[in-house]
């Protein structure tokens, strides 16, 4: 630990860093939602960062088609830029209407909600999203998938869930077992079975 801190550029060098990395990913899964939306913004760390830092960037995949009439994703197009406490009126609102396999952008700090789905077909949706590295990600990725599952992954795909260090002092882990006193500083990917230096030869994210 204290070799860590005192020779952090050294350690810096050697690492890949992870800009930025998956913060949830789910799917949607729209029936008839009738109730009053949640509207939402996802920027959680809204509170702690200025308006200027927008952390997060989100996707929604169309796995069925996206219609008014099936609930597509309502959104307040910029709202990003309005203060946090802003409420929008239903007249702001408008609906990513979209075909099935294209794909919605939206920042983390835009309004937005789903609809209520008044056809006979359910409205599904993948919703993948990315946060800055630096930060804690909305779904605890190390459980969902533990180590035994990201092994088989593509290392690219390590990388998003976490998989590397953010930077020399972000996400490593020790050994709790190790009575050496060696074992304090290990790199994620020690955990998967390779080197960081690896994905550097294997991947060009970094
Ligand atoms: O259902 C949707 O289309 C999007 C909903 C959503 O992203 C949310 O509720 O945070």
């Amino acid at each position: 630990m204290i070799w860590l801190m005192e020779q952090p550029k050294r350690f810096s060098n050697r690492l890949p860093k992870r800009s930025f990395c998956i913060s949830l990913k789910q799917y949607r899964y729209i029936l008839a939602v009738r109730r009053k939306p949640y509207i939402a913004i996802d920027m959680l760390g809204g509170a702690y960062l200025p308006q200027s830092i927008e952390p997060q960037l989100n996707t929604i995949w169309a796995m069925t088609d996206f219609t008014a009439e099936n609930g597509a994703t309502h959104c307040v197009p910029g709202s990003h830029r309005w203060p946090w406490e802003r409420q929008a009126r239903s007249d702001q609102f408008c609906q990513a209407e979209m075909s099935q396999g294209s794909v919605f952008f939206y920042t983390g700090s835009i309004l937005h909600h789903g609809g209520a789905n008044h056809s006979n077909a359910p409205r599904l949706g993948l919703n993948l999203t990315y946060c800055l590295g630096w930060l804690r990600q909305e779904e605890n990725q190390y459980l969902s998938c533990p180590p035994e599952l990201a092994k088989a992954f593509d290392p690219k795909l390590q990388e998003l869930l976490g998989y590397t260090q953010g930077e020399y002092a972000l996400g490593y882990y020790s050994d709790p077992l190790d009575q050496s006193g060696t074992k304090e500083v290990i790199a994620p990917e020690v955990r998967l079975g390779r080197t960081p230096t690896q994905l550097e030869e294997i991947t060009d994210l970094v």
